[in-house]
């Protein structure tokens, strides 16, 4: 067997989730892992995370780490340890709701800032810009070409998804994470949307008022309220 073929192709990427509340940080997490809409996890302190395993072409394995950063406001305390070691960050607005969308420079200075502070080895992470609601089409209020324009301007890929139809949601991830990867996906894997694996979740104790995610080596346990 030659060195190509041994090599290891698991992969793990830490993605982190952010964008104002109420843009749908939660449902896009929740639907992506769970591929379920409505059935919130409820958030807590610390760092809340689902692995979702996904196959890219060449038989590499992905174990996609997804942080949604809860409650946590643009200025919080804990906002850096999200973004901090993240290989791909998803600014997630709401195309119904202008603010959300214009408040994503915030939010891209507050990634930038913990880029900044690096040393040369630390590795900027994919930056992705995710129109949620895309389901709201007759409600838009944040223009097409303003998305394009800002994404262009600032060298994020650019999505549009619905958490709640699930409508994009899973080749999203999946682009970023064959971006990140430097796969190349066909155009057939483009158009599909049943690459996915499993997603591993296990119920929890419901008596438990808040949430835990506990990393297992191969599957990730949360509470479902
Ligand atoms: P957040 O985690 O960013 O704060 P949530 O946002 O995931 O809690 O979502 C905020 C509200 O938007 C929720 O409504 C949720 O159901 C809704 N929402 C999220 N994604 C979508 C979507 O793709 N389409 C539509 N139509 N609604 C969405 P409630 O009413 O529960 O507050
Ligand atoms: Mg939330």
């Amino acid at each position: 067997m030659s060195d190509s073929e041994e090599e290891i192709k698991d992969k793990q990427l830490k993605i982190a989730i952010l964008g104002d509340g109420a843009s749908g940080k939660t449902s896009i997490t929740t639907r992506y892992a769970q591929e379920k809409f409505g059935k919130h996890y409820r958030q807590t302190v610390g760092i809340d995370f689902f692995l979702k395993r996904i196959v890219l072409p060449g038989n590499v394995n992905v174990a996609m780490q997804v942080h949604d950063i809860g409650g946590q406001s643009i200025a919080g305390e804990m906002l850096d340890n999200y973004i901090y070691g993240a290989d791909g960050v998803l600014l997630v607005y709401d195309v119904t709701n202008t603010s959300s969308f214009e408040n994503i420079a915030d939010w891209l200075k507050v990634v930038q800032k913990v880029s900044k502070g690096q040393g040369p080895e630390y590795r900027k992470p994919h930056l992705a810009l995710v129109g949620n609601k895309s389901d709201l089409e007759h409600m838009r209020t944040v223009k097409l070409e303003k998305h394009t324009k800002f994404a262009q301007e600032n060298g994020l890929s650019s999505h549009y998804i619905s958490a709640k139809t699930g409508d994009s949601v899973n080749i999203c991830f999946q682009k970023i994470a064959a971006e990140i990867l430097g796969i190349k996906l066909s155009r057939a894997e483009l158009e599909s949307q049943h690459r996915v694996v499993k997603a591993e979740i296990a119920n929890y104790s419901k008596k438990e008022a808040k949430a835990h995610v506990v990393q297992a080596p191969t599957t990730s346990i949360c509470s479902i309220q």
